[in-house]
């Protein structure tokens, strides 16, 4: 049926358009893979912008950043200007969460860990202009530690106690009993910082993983005042993570603990 149809018209026509650098709401990330500021590796970024990235990664991982590149603006090396560039990495799912670090130029560029399965990515650009960054995400099953301790008893503590402890600090150790063997952990006297509502702990805390207490005071992450915590391991090996925010640092003697291996002998039936 040729010539029977009327078909269609449409116009188009030339606009300015320049696509939004940052979309308002965080992009979402999982598993492994690179994210960077707008314009990575072309060119350099544009001022006055705010990315911000999600990363979750499946239930009882962690999210583990790496920088692999990072060219930013100068700023005060505290990066502490909001007319400064920075990336800031925080241990949760928004900016509310306690911050692993904040990175600007000049700043020794540490990989950082999210204690669960989600960390926010920060980029916000001031007036000066570079290349930018690029970093690194993946999953990783456990909680590196920096530390690895089996002997079959010892202490930890945060840095310099029992001297008040510096700011940025993220400090990991996991303790392992001989097979069959079961950890026992006695923290104490703790005096960590203590934000947000009550168990919170939203600037520095404590956090054990793989293990359980019926102590008052323990919780998923420890901060304040307490006299005595006591862990005991669930398995082989107790994760222990000390974090500290970068506000209000040498105000608190931070923590020390002591360890010990226990026989363990499973139930009978
Ligand atoms: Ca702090």
């Amino acid at each position: 049926m040729p010539f029977k149809n009327d078909g269609f018209q449409a116009t188009y026509k030339q606009l300015n358009y320049t696509p939004p650098l940052c979309p308002t709401e965080a992009i979402p990330l999982s598993d492994n893979g690179k994210l960077s500021s707008p314009n990575y590796p072309i060119s350099n970024y544009t001022a006055s912008q705010n990315c911000t990235w999600i990363i979750t990664v499946p239930a009882g991982k962690h999210v583990k950043l790496a920088f692999t590149d990072c060219a930013l603006g100068s700023c005060a090396l505290d990066c502490s200007s909001e007319s400064c560039t920075y990336v800031e990495v925080y241990d949760g799912a928004s900016a509310s969460s306690p911050s692993l670090g904040r990175f600007c130029k000049g700043s020794v560029l540490k990989e950082t860990f999210s204690s669960g399965q989600q960390m926010f990515v920060k980029f916000h650009s001031g007036s000066a202009l570079d290349r930018g960054f690029e970093a690194q995400y993946s999953v990783l099953s456990v909680w590196p530690a920096s530390m690895i301790l089996n002997e079959t008893s010892d202490v930890i503590s945060s840095p310099y106690n029992p001297r008040k402890y510096p700011d940025n600090q993220t400090c990991n150790w996991q303790i392992t009993a001989s097979q069959g063997n079961r950890i026992v952990l006695e923290i104490g006297p703790i005096n960590i910082e203590s934000c947000g509502a009550s168990g919170e702990c939203t600037c520095d805390y404590l956090q054990v993983q793989n293990g359980f207490s019926v102590d008052p005071g323990a919780s998923e992450r420890i901060c304040g005042s307490h006299q005595k915590i006591k862990y005991y391991s669930m398995h082989r090996s107790l994760n222990v993570m000390f974090v500290s925010d970068n506000s209000m640092p040498f105000k608190n003697d931070g923590f020390q603990a002591t360890y010990k291996q226990l026989n363990y002998t499973p139930p009978r039936k």
